[in-house]
């Protein structure tokens, strides 16, 4: 199910196939098929003489050679005309028919172009919504493969000019305050004198950044008694320990009437890893996880914040995306894909 927007040369994405924007021939050309031509090397050419061409809006498949990828999915997209003549329609099935020959072939990986949008002069923005629809709609159905759009450059972003200045601002903000917080604290640090200088933390080793196995309440009756003696006031706090996040993310679900399957496609999250959060109450997951379930869920700020906390998380003034996030869920932006264009336009990584 998951689908990636990302910035790359495709020639260098390692799929089980990558989609190549051709021209009718098949015989190679300009933009993105002249790049997967020299990458694959000559036999791709050969194969593609073989075929004997491809209509509009139809796919075939090659052997991907000398490519990382295992295979090279040949698309004819539409030639912009003004976007009256079936261009929306053809584009659109650029993408279906190449995913489904991808199916058919086994491919579990597939990288697209944004197709016709180069040479075919497709409006970047109308071509990235072209593509996105067009692939959400395919993978509500094909929940095993992993599909990537790889965005070559940022005309494509349909984030409005005026939402990047106001994000920029926030992040620019951010910057000025730490730089104005580490400015106070330098000066504090050079007016201390000698005693004071004693109350200075040393630097910190390196805490080991694993998360420490859950506590298996079999394991705890089975150590002697001291290896268990732990401050009464210890004691007492792992005895009240909170809801985990996997018991929060259960519940908002339950809460929300939702299916398991509703959320972690919002979340544009892979089943598998869903299962575990469902299986494991200690799960222990990545801060992007974190964050894609509490946008999938619609938490508030504050919701968010203590779903973040359960999984050892926090989001920073500082970051640029903590501070992205943070505005997203201000803005009652939850479309993950939404979420992303803007984490993408600020070359962030994605959830
Ligand atoms: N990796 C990813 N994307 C790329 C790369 C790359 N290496 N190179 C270009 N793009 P285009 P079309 C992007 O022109 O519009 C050929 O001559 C590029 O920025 O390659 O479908 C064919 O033979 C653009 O956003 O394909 C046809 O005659 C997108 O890929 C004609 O061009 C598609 O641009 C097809 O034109």
């Amino acid at each position: 199910m998951p689908f990636y927007i990302i910035r790359n040369d495709i020639t260098k994405m390692a799929c089980d196939a990558i989609v190549n924007a051709a021209n009718s021939s098949l015989l190679g050309g300009g933009g993105v098929d002249g790049a997967i031509h020299r990458a694959a090397g000559p036999r791709l050419l050969e194969e593609c003489r073989g075929i004997g061409g491809c209509p509009t809006g139809e796919a075939r498949i090659t052997a991907g050679y000398d490519l990382s990828a295992r295979h090279v999915i040949h698309t004819v997209g539409p030639v912009w005309q003004g976007g009256g003549h079936g261009e929306r329609e053809a584009l659109t099935s650029c993408y279906t028919e190449s995913l489904r020959l991808a199916v058919e072939n086994g491919c579990e990986t597939v990288a697209f172009p944004l197709i016709s949008s180069g040479i075919y002069g497709y409006p970047k923005a109308e071509a990235l919504t072209v593509a996105e629809t067009a692939i959400r709609t395919f993978l509500e159905t094909h929940e095993d493969m992993t599909v990537y759009l790889i965005v070559f450059d940022r005309d494509a972003l349909r984030i409005s000019r005026e939402r990047f200045r106001e994000i920029r601002a926030l992040i620019d903000d951010a910057y000025v305050a730490e730089q104005e917080a580490k400015d106070t604290r330098r000066r504090g640090i050079f007016g201390m004198n000698s005693m004071s200088m004693g109350l200075m933390q040393m630097p910190q080793k390196k805490k080991d950044k694993k998360a420490p196995p859950p506590v298996h309440d079999a394991v705890m009756e089975e150590m002697p008694a001291a290896a268990t003696a732990a401050p009464p006031d210890l004691s007492a706090a792992l005895g009240q320990i909170d809801e985990s996040f996997s018991q929060m993310v259960l519940r908002e679900i339950d809460a929300r009437g939702m299916k398991d399957s509703e959320c972690y496609k919002r979340a544009n999250m892979d089943r598998k890893l869903f299962s575990k959060i469902r299986s494991d109450i200690h799960y222990r997951p990545k801060k992007t996880t974190a964050i894609a379930l509490a946008i999938a869920l619609r938490l508030d700020l504050a919701g968010t914040r203590d779903l973040l906390q359960k999984a050892g998380f926090a989001l920073s003034k500082s970051v640029p995306f903590d501070i992205i996030i943070e505005y997203c869920i201000l803005h009652e932006i939850y479309d993950v894909m939404e979420v992303n264009e803007i984490l993408f336009a600020f070359d962030q990584a994605l959830l």
